[in-house]
């Protein structure tokens, strides 16, 4: 079974999953899930993501959601693959999650009231 990727291609945290396997060379098929249509908040959805919201991924016996937690996931999964995503050094490494932590808390919210 492939890794299925629940989400939407215009959703900016479907992007950054969609950004990371790309970088890494993942195949992936993308479920699209509309949003306009409340798709994310249907039941048959919400067994999948509790707070019915995207991404979600599905790789064998793994389901997996929030877009970070995922993209960590992959870049350590491949990281022998591709670009390195995570840093080599413990240094490189808590870089990386300062800039996680930065995008997550003082960019991600700004990104949604600028729409
Ligand atoms: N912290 C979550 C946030 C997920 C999220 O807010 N996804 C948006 C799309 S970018 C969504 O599903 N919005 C619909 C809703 O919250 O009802 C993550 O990073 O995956």
């Amino acid at each position: 079974m492939g890794l299925k990727v629940y989400g939407a291609a215009n959703a900016a945290c479907p992007q950054r999953v969609l950004a990371c396997l790309i970088e890494k060379g993942v195949e992936f098929e993308l479920i699209h899930v509309d949003l306009n249509r409340g798709e994310h908040k249907s039941p048959d959805f919400l067994l999948r993501q509790p707070f019915g919201q995207v991404p979600v991924v599905e790789d064998g016996d793994l389901r997996l959601y929030e877009s970070r937690a995922i993209i960590r996931y992959y870049a350590t999964k491949y990281e022998d693959r591709g670009p390195d995503l995570l840093g080599k050094t413990l240094e490189e490494r808590a870089m990386v999650d300062q800039w996680l932590e930065v995008e997550a808390h003082n960019f991600n919210d700004l990104c949604f009231k600028l729409r």
